[in-house]
């Protein structure tokens, strides 16, 4: 049975390109979103979130009738599910768990449309077992029908967990030529799904079970953020040691099998600095390494945040005639990193906001990216790199732009989080 009609349920950032990619193939898509206002810019072929080349797909799938989107499920062949997978709240130094209850809800919603046939999948980055618990959601909802869990491949439903692997800023590229991970709660739940894949994966579609999909993904993320950790540690033992970071990796990678990622101010974004939290809250004992570098990431902007203070002493004590208040300090780049507008849990923006909670002077920063300050800042001043060259004392790089390559600053003092100014 071919897959005509295609929903995906939410349509944030990998949801929607992944919907305009089957539209894109002229399958017919139901784009699903409890948020009114993305409901409504996809509908008028615009797009809500920023990544390039999808407006024009997005304007193309919906003006020729193949992309439409909704606030409430209608009936389909295959289901994809893409809705977020925070934390729950949780106290400070306690491991961060899992929040489903997005997946519930979706599971929920498209139960009530579901028929013997369909496919659903667990696209959204989850912790081992969330693929089963989404089966047992669905078939507690239906129990007219049957599900893996139960009737393996002869089940009514088939159902399977294929975490998306793409890279902010180059989705439409990763998304067709990446391989894909397809882990089926059964022989036929992985065969269907490579078949669906199939409509746009040029890349390889590998097949193994839900769970270790499911780990595949969290690993991934995992091993990106232990090896940024050993690269931020570096930089801190370094800073002690006196001796420049940035020389030191770029001499240790000369190593034939040696290959260290390159320090910063802390791990951000929504995937690197979560996923590697729901190992360590399912396998707390076990997963030391990886809890250990969440710890060494997550304490990195503190150490700049203390550096900037320390670097205000020594403008004060060279200037004993300006005090505190007359110290500008201008901060280099907002977003989680280089090149793009994404502010989301970005290590710079906290450094920033933490500034400018703290110092009594002026604080502005430089973010070529965007075109105003977010309101969490609203005592920054954003500027351009000439006003902030010339009049702050102490400047504060927090994200390798391209921009900001090509300047040198020449006065005041230097905190330089990702060695651009080395
Ligand atoms: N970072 C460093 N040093 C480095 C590299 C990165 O400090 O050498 C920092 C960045 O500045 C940023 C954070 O790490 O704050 C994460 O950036 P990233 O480029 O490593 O990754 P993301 O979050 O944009 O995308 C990751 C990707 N995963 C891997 O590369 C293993 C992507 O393929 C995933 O699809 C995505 O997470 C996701 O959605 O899970």
């Amino acid at each position: 049975m071919s897959f005509e009609t295609i929903s995906v349920i939410g349509l944030g950032y990998i949801g929607l390109p992944t919907a305009a990619m089957f539209a894109s193939r002229k399958k017919k898509v139901i784009g699903i979103d409890v948020n009114q206002h993305a409901v409504d810019t996809i509908n008028q072929g615009k797009i809500h979130i920023v990544e390039p080349d999808l407006d024009m797909i997005v304007s193309a799938a919906v003006s020729e009738g193949y992309l439409k989107a909704s606030t409430t499920p209608e009936a389909a062949d295959a289901f994809l599910i893409a809705v977020p997978t925070p934390f729950l709240p949780c106290e400070e130094g306690e491991v961060p768990a899992p929040d489903l209850s997005y997946i519930e809800a979706a599971s929920k919603a498209i139960a009530t449309v579901l028929k013997k046939g369909d496919l659903v999948i667990l696209e959204s980055t989850s912790p081992v077992g969330a693929t089963e618990q989404m089966a047992a959601w669905l078939a507690e909802a239906r129990s007219d029908l049957t599900f893996p869990q139960t009737h393996g491949d002869n089940a009514d439903v088939n159902v399977a967990h294929c975490p998306e692997r793409v890279l902010p800023g180059h989705v439409v590229r990763e998304l067709i030529e990446n391989d894909r991970v397809i882990g089926g709660m059964s022989a036929r739940c992985s065969e269907r799904s490579v078949e669906l894949y199939k409509t746009f994966v040029l890349g390889e579609c590998v097949v193994t079970n839900a769970r270790t999909a499911e780990m595949a993904k969290l690993t991934e993320n995992s091993s990106r953020d232990v090896q940024i950790a050993f690269a931020n540690e570096l930089s801190i033992i370094c800073d002690k040691l006196d001796i420049n970071v940035w020389e030191l990796i770029a001499l240790a990678n000369r190593h034939p099998r040696v290959n260290i990622l390159q320090p910063g101010p802390g791990v951000g974004g929504h995937c690197i600095a979560v996923d590697p939290w729901f190992i360590v809250s399912k396998t707390p004992k076990e997963a030391q390494i990886i809890h250990t570098a969440r710890k060494v990431n997550d304490g990195k902007p503190e150490w700049v945040i203390n550096k900037v203070k320390l670097a205000i002493t020594e403008f004060l004590q060279a200037n004993p005639d300006k005090t505190a208040k007359e110290v500008t300090v201008a901060c280099y780049g907002l977003a989680f990193k280089p090149d793009i507008d994404d502010l989301r849990e970005s290590p710079a923006m906290l450094i920033t906001q933490k500034i400018a909670e703290m110092h009594s002077g002026r604080v502005i920063a430089v973010e070529p990216n965007i075109e105003s300050i977010p309101e969490k800042l609203k005592h920054v001043e954003l500027v351009d790199f000439d006003i902030s060259a010339k009049e702050a004392d102490v400047h504060v790089m927090l994200v390798d732009h391209q921009e900001f390559t090509k300047y040198k600053v020449t006065q005041g003092l230097i905190v330089d989080s990702k060695g651009v100014w080395k």
